[in-house]
């Protein structure tokens, strides 16, 4: 973590641990299974901790390694543990820190698959959930039970945009020994870091801003501790959810511009949002930035930016969001978010669909939501675009 000192635009560029062997100015894919050891006590030395050193790819890999600095440093965290994919840093997070009988409680809009997991599989072993507003401290501390273990949160949370205050979360759950979890996609390290809050564990799904192209899938686990960093590990490992070590070559390469991607972005979506805001056929709009979000003070403190996502709901509810979607020309109807292209989706039938339809309402998921996710295009052009397809409306 040499480059520590240095500003966050450039430790995305310069940060991260590799052994530069040959003067490489990008760090090499190593796109190997398998490591050779010198002799069989060098092996033995290896595999017993002895010595440094890889073994094989699941466990470990000078590509993913530096991948996992990097985050790992951007996130004022301690260590990274890179995985196949957001869902599996997910999933590693819920399998290494609950086990049968205990308790999670969580933010109740998330991304559809985090809560169905839990509802569906999780509680097939016996774990425990409740899923409430996070953004109101009091329903957290009414949720807490004697076996709660885990506080898992989203802000800003997808779809719904709302926010929730890390600082004062990380206090009711520390008082109570919960270990206090936070998916960072929707921000990440650029505009928020909540272990600088005092958060344990964050995840991303780096298939979103941190990568930023549209071309990958992946995930990542980042801890404030040490400790906690070899366990989540030693889970991933054993679960097999690794990354791949070109998937994190990628991924270092789009990290290279997150500072400068997620400024464009946000710049243009204040703008939409206001367009949005000021539009006649548009009945709400729910954006950080805007005076109108509930939670818009703290926004204001707690992330360095409002990002670049934007939920938004038309006064002909889904049959006007499908006319909206059905017609837009510039900006490309998919799920996914945090690329350099404008993305438009519709959480109740599509990232969220399998969540129950009485769990969507109590999460504010209503059917008219639509989720924008504001890509590097010209301002003009996504302003235009919406326009002329709201004019279809
Ligand atoms: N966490 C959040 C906040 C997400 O938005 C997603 C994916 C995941 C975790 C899972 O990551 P993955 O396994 O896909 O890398 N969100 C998606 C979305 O909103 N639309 O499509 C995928």
């Amino acid at each position: 973590m040499k480059n520590k000192k240095l500003g966050i635009n450039s430790r995305m560029i310069h940060s991260g641990e590799f052994e530069n062997a040959i003067g490489s100015a990008t760090v090499p894919i190593y796109q190997t299974s398998t490591f050779i050891f010198d002799n069989a006590e060098h092996g033995a030395r290896c595999f017993s901790g002895e010595e440094a050193g890889y073994i094989y790819t699941r466990i470990a890999n000078p590509t993913i390694h530096a991948l996992e600095t990097l985050v790992a440093d951007l996130e004022s965290g301690v260590k990274g543990i890179a995985t196949s994919s957001g869902m599996a840093a997910v999933n590693t997070v819920y399998m290494a820190l609950l086990s049968k009988g205990d308790h999670m409680v969580s933010s109740a809009a998330v991304y559809g698959p985090s809560r169905v997991v839990m509802e569906q599989h999780w509680s097939r072993f016996g774990v425990e959930s409740s899923f409430v507003d996070t953004s109101n401290i009091e329903e957290i501390k009414n949720a807490i039970r004697p076996n709660t273990k885990v506080l898992y949160i989203e802000t800003p949370a997808n779809p719904t945009m709302d926010i929730t205050d890390l600082k004062a979360c990380v206090e009711v759950a520390h008082a109570k020994g919960i270990i206090v979890v936070v998916d960072n996609t929707f921000c990440s390290p650029y505009l928020q870091r909540p272990i600088e809050l005092g958060v344990d564990v964050v995840l991303h799904s780096m298939t979103k801003f941190l990568n930023g192209h549209a071309d990958i899938v992946a995930g990542m686990i980042v801890t404030k501790e040490l400790d906690m960093g070899a366990k989540l590990r030693s889970m991933m490992v054993t679960m097999g959810c690794n990354m791949d070590p070109h998937q994190a070559y990628m991924v270092i390469r789009g990290i290279k511009t997150l500072g400068i991607r997620i400024e464009r972005a946000q710049e243009s979506a204040m703008k939409i949002a206001r367009f949005l805001e000021d539009h006649p056929k548009v009945d709400w709009v729910r954006y950080p930035g805007l005076e109108s979000h509930p939670q818009h003070g703290l926004a204001k403190t707690q992330m360095d930016g409002f990002g670049s996502m934007i939920s938004f709901g038309l006064k002909g509810g889904f049959e006007a969001g499908k006319v909206l979607m059905n017609n837009i020309e510039v900006c490309i109807l998919a799920v996914s978010l945090g690329g350099v292209e404008t993305l438009i989706q519709h959480p109740a039938s599509m990232t969220h669909s399998k969540v129950s339809a009485e769990a969507k309402a109590k999460a504010g998921i209503t059917d008219g939501l639509v989720r924008f996710s504001v890509g590097i295009e010209d301002a003009e052009d996504l302003i235009n675009d919406l326009a002329q397809a709201l004019d279809k409306v």
